[in-house]
């Protein structure tokens, strides 16, 4: 047998797209409620952290930068000129009935007094509950992201309700790696969930040298929310993604990588919640990803999968003088629970106008023609 049809058999729930739960295409709303200031670059919202529901009202937090001017790069950056989209930065949060139209709530977590961790900006949070209490997790910056890198901890606040108050832990939860380790200068996308009685905080880090950056995913886990969190000797364990977002599945874990890697674009299965296979190639998939998942910390051994989340869309005017970011929802079909036939088809139609977009530049252009 070829190692194709090996891969058949091993790796994919079935030989079609149509019948593999683990693929799925996904659909993209615009969301009602939000102002961008017709995306001049002063406002920007990302990075949501996964969907809670409380009260019959969706809940959801998310990186909110709101500057007197568009991000400006870390040599021009200052106490107000923000470095980077999520500089300067704070989190903020928004409540929704449906799904679609959200009202925007306010500051969660503003950033502490210097040098407290995340004085700088606040930024890129996802939320646990356990043991009735709830928990963001946050990463923490202490200097403008692209000094040297874009390079912070994670810390943690805590509160008795979804509405806060937040109190802030004010240590460093999740601890970037000792020198030459992979993740000595990054600990960014928190996404904590709740497997064997612990908290399985899944997390990205990247190293290298611009603009070849590696970027993988870790894990950490702890007993307590205020950890500590110890560092799977495994890690990393997914070599690909970027704001990887995992949701349990039947009795494994299930995570949407796209964006970087060699197995960027795969929806990956871990049946140990740590050694990952590739379960399926899909594409258009949701930047950072945030999905409504019930069973998130119910330490469920049938995880039911997804249907819906928020994601971003960045630089949404492809001008890099007015960088900002919106929040999108997203729909897709991986879940047991449903099965939706228009999801499921494993070939994206598009119009000519995209593939036009993806046109060649003049150097490309110069290059070809004088090569004849
Ligand atoms: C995001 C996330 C982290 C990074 C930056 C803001 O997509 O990976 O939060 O630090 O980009």
């Amino acid at each position: 047998m070829s190692a194709a049809m090996e891969r058949i058999y091993t790796d994919y729930t079935a030989p079609q797209p149509q019948n593999n739960e683990l693929f799925s295409q996904f659909k993209y709303t615009e969301l009602e409620g939000f102002d961008y200031h017709d995306h001049d670059g002063t406002i920007s919202r990302r990075d949501p952290s996964k969907i809670l529901r409380y009260n019959d009202k969706y809940y959801v937090w998310y990186t909110h930068r709101q500057t007197p001017t568009p991000p400006q790069g870390a040599a021009k950056s200052n106490d107000t000129i923000p470095s980077s989209d999520w500089d300067l930065s704070e989190i903020w949060y928004a409540t929704s009935k449906d799904g679609f139209t959200w009202e925007e709530q306010g500051v969660a977590i503003q950033r502490p007094e210097k040098p407290l961790v995340g004085w700088r900006s606040v930024t890129t949070t996802d939320i646990l509950e356990w043991e009735g209490k709830y928990y963001l997790y946050y990463q923490g910056f202490m200097e403008a992201s692209g000094k040297r890198g874009d390079d912070c901890p994670v810390a943690v606040s805590y509160a008795d309700s979804p509405d806060g108050p937040w109190t802030p832990h004010n240590q460093i939860v999740i601890p970037n790696g000792a020198e030459g380790e992979w993740d000595q200068y990054s600990i960014h996308d928190p996404y904590p969930l709740v497997h064997n009685g612990k908290i399985y905080l899944y997390y990205k880090s990247d190293f290298g040298e611009k603009p070849h950056l590696v970027r993988m995913q870790g894990l950490a886990i702890a007993e307590d929310p205020l950890g500590p969190f110890t560092k799977h000797p495994l890690n990393p364990v997914i070599t690909s993604g970027h704001e990887t977002s995992l949701f349990p599945f039947k009795e494994g874990v299930a995570a949407l990588v796209y964006k970087d890697g060699p197995e960027h674009n795969t929806i990956q299965y871990a049946r140990d919640w740590v050694n990952f296979e590739i379960a399926s190639i899909t594409e258009l998939m949701p930047y950072a990803a945030a999905p409504y998942v019930p069973d998130a910390f119910s330490d469920t051994k049938d995880g039911r999968g997804i249907t819906w989340g928020l994601a971003h869309f960045i630089n949404v005017t492809s001008n890099w003088n007015k960088f900002s970011s919106k929040l999108v929802r997203f729909d897709c079909d991986l879940s047991q629970d449903i099965h939706d036939p228009d999801m499921k088809k494993h070939r994206v139609v598009h119009q000519p106008d995209v593939y036009y977009r993806q046109g060649l530049n003049a150097k490309q252009r110069k290059r070809i023609l004088e090569a004849q």
